[in-house]
């Protein structure tokens, strides 16, 4: 029996504009590739597209805010009213989310859930956008050296129904609010195949869920080891995992293979359903 939601799934298509993300290697550092890039992913199906301009993967290097501010503004500015898709920024620097909601973003993605900074909260509820509150364990530079839990799956629930309350007491609307386990940020491959396994227990807290598994690295770890770009079946996997226990939104780097899958899984749990 599926647990997905009634509502159609989301999809948040990535866009990065950093030197260093791992998958892209850089290739779309350039304005005008992350733009085009932008485009290619909003005509295949995204319904969201996650602007950003700090790698968080291990082992990556801090940036400044204005360094991300420069990197991102000028793809929000490409982008903004020139596709359907809504634009979401990827950063952990209020400052950062306020020049990305001045100039079009209506999504905070918050990796360090409103954590990072003493003016974090306050700053998204004077926004009034949306915000992703993920669950990240240490920072991105030292995160994977020995995540430990105690039970990966009610810790995780615990945090995010934490944040969740402290952004509501801070003035954070309850339906702006989205949760994601955080897959990959101070996570073990077990630690993230227990959240994945577990996740309608994220989904039971209320809040529709973010999941981030796109070619994250326990996929080659359960697999052979390989490119990143070589992990499309595993993140594939992923999502319909985290479909069918109440996910609502999925961020991906292949859109339209995921806007394929879901449609499929969609149509066989409806035809379950109606039986
Ligand atoms: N994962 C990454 C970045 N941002 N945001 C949310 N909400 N959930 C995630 O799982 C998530 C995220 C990983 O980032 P990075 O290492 O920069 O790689 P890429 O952006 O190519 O996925």
């Amino acid at each position: 029996m599926t647990n997905a939601p009634a509502r159609a799934p989301r999809l948040m298509g990535i866009v990065n504009v950093t030197p260093d993300s791992f998958s892209d290697g850089g290739m779309f550092l350039a304005a005008e590739a992350a733009i085009a890039h932008g485009f290619r992913l909003a005509e295949e199906g995204a319904d969201i597209l996650d602007i950003g301009g700090e790698s968080t993967r291990p082992g990556a290097d801090e940036v400044s805010a204005d360094e991300e501010i420069a990197r991102i503004l000028p793809v929000i500015e490409g982008l903004k009213a020139r596709v359907g898709a809504a634009l979401s920024v990827d950063t952990r620097k209020p400052e950062v989310a306020r020049a990305a909601v001045a100039a079009g973003a209506a999504i905070w993605n918050d990796v360090s859930a409103l954590t990072y900074s003493a003016d974090s909260l306050e700053t998204a509820a004077a926004l009034g956008c949306e915000v992703v509150l993920m669950h990240a364990q240490g920072a991105p530079k030292t995160m994977q050296d020995d995540p430990r839990y105690d039970d990966v799956v009610s810790d995780v629930a615990d945090f995010l129904a934490a944040r969740a309350a402290a952004a509501e007491a801070a003035g954070v609307a309850r339906a702006r609010i989205v949760l994601d386990p955080g897959i990959g940020f101070g996570k073990t491959t077990g630690h993230n195949l227990a959240l994945l396994a577990g996740l309608g227990r994220i989904a039971a807290l209320g809040y529709p869920v973010l999941l981030g598994a796109s070619r994250k690295r326990f996929i080659a770890a359960l697999d052979r080891d390989g490119p990143a770009q070589e992990r499309l079946g595993g993140s594939l996997a992923a999502v319909l995992a985290g479909f069918s226990r109440g996910a609502a939104i999925f961020r991906v780097h292949d859109v339209a293979a995921t806007r394929q899958a879901l449609a499929v899984a969609a149509a066989i749990g409806k035809a379950v359903s109606n039986r």
